[in-house]
């Protein structure tokens, strides 16, 4: 994946990403996930260096599922239900305190689960918001009603200030690439429906295993 965060950022390859992710039964395909994931930290690198604390985080996040991916466990790996049941029948996840499993999958994917709630938010905002709506108001206010909840306030701080930096309503629908605005309204209605199922059914999962608090 070397350098592909520095290619051109397309939403419908993002919305691709996310339709590929759920299975017939709706499992959650990992590669796909990671992918859509990929999609977005390129457009995240495409608004400029302030971003930067929150596009590396998010690509070491990816690379540790990457990793998992390619190991010799990979198969395991291929939806987050079989990640999840491997993990818990191997005991490779940190229940309880951060410890012998740190960086498990688990967690890990907990994190761009928590992630995704907040882009799922700020997307239906953007789909809905008028020509001079404020990006960086629709941005704090979804950041501040999901992923904010389980940030320090050093973090929140800091992604308090990088939102300042957003581009305006404009600039960011032509980042987006896919044509006129009416275009990325379009395509938004289809990815926030897709993306919220996606998140849905993780939830669920995370839910039923107990696992929404992994250190
Ligand atoms: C467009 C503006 C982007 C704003 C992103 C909002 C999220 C702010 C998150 C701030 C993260 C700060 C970095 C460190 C965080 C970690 O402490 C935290 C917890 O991890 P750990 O290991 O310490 O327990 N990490 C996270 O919470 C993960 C955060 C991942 C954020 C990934 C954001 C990827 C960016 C996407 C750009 C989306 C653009 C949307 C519009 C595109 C149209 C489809």
């Amino acid at each position: 994946m070397a350098g592909s965060e520095n290619q051109k950022f397309c939403l419908q390859e993002v919305l691709d990403s996310f339709q590929l992710c759920l299975s017939p039964n709706k499992e959650v395909y990992v590669e796909h996930y990671v992918a859509g994931w990929r999609g977005l930290v390129k457009f995240l690198n495409s608004l400029g260096s302030v971003f930067g604390f929150i596009s590396k985080d998010a690509v070491s996040k990816i690379q540790i599922l990457v990793n998992f991916l390619n190991s010799e466990n990979g198969s395991q790996y291929a939806t987050v239900q079989s990640m999840v049941k491997f993990e818990l029948d191997n005991k490779l996840v940190d229940v309880d305190k951060k410890g012998i499993c740190p960086e498990s999958g688990c967690r890990t994917l907990l994190r761009l689960h928590r992630a995704l709630r907040w882009l799922e938010l700020f997307l239906e905002c953007l789909r809905t918001s008028k020509e001079d709506d404020k990006t960086s108001v629709m941005c704090r206010e979804a950041y501040n009603e999901s992923l904010a909840q389980h940030h320090p306030w050093v973090v929140r701080k800091a992604a308090g200030m990088a939102f300042f930096a957003l581009p305006g309503r404009p600039t960011f629908f032509e980042v987006m690439n896919v044509g006129p605005p009416e275009q990325v309204v379009a395509i938004l209605g289809k990815a926030v429906p897709l993306i919220s199922e996606v998140y849905l059914i993780t939830e669920e999962l995370y839910l039923k295993h107990n696992l929404l608090d992994l250190p």
